[in-house]
């Protein structure tokens, strides 16, 4: 792949947008190279995912604006679900996804960030949703998914004003858990990363789509998706392990790692 890394380190994997030269704006090839190293991961090994940028100064500046400038219509529609479709892979993917920004997470780049599991950033990162002095909505979820993490009122905030904001007051709002140095961010996302993957792994995917399925449902609907997913975990030999090894009351036992079973 030309514009996407991927490395995996234990039971964590790690996906790098690499176009530094553009900041590592999101143009087509970008997109669907994302999406193509998406479908390769392997979920036997992998349980958890962090997805940064290249370099130190951006997460992702946008999409591409150069080429975005000469769609018509119709290419402007295809471009549009072409990010979509992936940025919903993602927030569906069945794995947590850990967004490490490293700088601009502008529009797009936000938008990407946005459709993770959860947000840690470095202390030069810098957020916006820019669209508005483009002449143009956010097109990737950012009315939306914005919205959802940080109330309506500073969502509308943001994208009617097109400013940004810095680390420190992304972490106010809400938008991302935690502000790093540069040099931190990666280890502290790789910790993070796998102290996720140590957990039942049935169990941390049944959280992420009860969370998940549960916004998008009222409370009576919500509780029964809660209901069942909690169910599934019973058939997992990681619920019976995870529960025996509690009540065993032998001192000297060391706990194995979950099986993904
Ligand atoms: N697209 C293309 N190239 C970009 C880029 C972008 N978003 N951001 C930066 N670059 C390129 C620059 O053109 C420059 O390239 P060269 O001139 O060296 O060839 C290189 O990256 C370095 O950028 P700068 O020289 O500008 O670096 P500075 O440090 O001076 O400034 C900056 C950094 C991030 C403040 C600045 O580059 C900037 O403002 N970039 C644009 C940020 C932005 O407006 N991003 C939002 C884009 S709009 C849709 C779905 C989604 C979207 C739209 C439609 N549909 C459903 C259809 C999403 C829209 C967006 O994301």
């Amino acid at each position: 792949m030309d514009f996407i890394q991927y490395e995996v380190k234990g039971a964590v994997g790690i996906i790098t947008i690499s176009r530094e030269k553009a900041l590592n704006a999101l143009n087509s090839k970008v997109l669907e190279e994302l999406d193509a190293a998406l479908d390769a991961v392997n979920l036997e090994e992998v349980r958890c995912l962090i997805l940064t940028g290249a370099g130190e100064k951006s997460f992702v500046a946008g999409a591409d604006i150069g080429e975005m400038s000469t769609l018509t219509k119709a290419e402007g529609e295809a471009f549009g679900k072409k990010g979509n479709d992936v940025f919903r892979k993602l927030e569906t993917f069945p794995i947590p996804v850990i967004a490490a920004i490293n700088g601009f997470a502008l529009g797009g780049g936000c938008e990407i960030s946005m459709s993770c599991d959860m947000r840690i950033c470095s202390d030069n990162a810098i957020f916006g949703q820019p669209e508005v002095g483009l002449g143009i909505t956010p097109g990737f979820g950012g009315t939306q998914r914005l919205a959802r993490l940080v109330g309506a009122g500073m969502a509308k905030q943001m994208i009617y004003t097109a400013r940004n904001i810095k680390a420190p007051e992304a972490l106010r709002i809400g938008l991302v858990n935690a502000v790093y140095t540069q040099e931190e961010l990666m280890p502290a996302a790789e910790k993070l990363a796998a102290t996720i993957a140590k957990n039942a792994p049935i169990a941390v995917r049944n959280c992420k789509k009860a969370i998940n399925d549960g916004l998008e449902a009222d409370m009576d609907d919500a509780i029964v998706i809660e209901e069942k997913l909690f169910g599934d975990c019973f058939e997992s030999e990681d619920q019976k392990y995870g529960m025996a090894f509690f009540l065993d009351k032998n001192k000297e036992k060391v706990k194995e790692p979950f099986q993904n079973k």
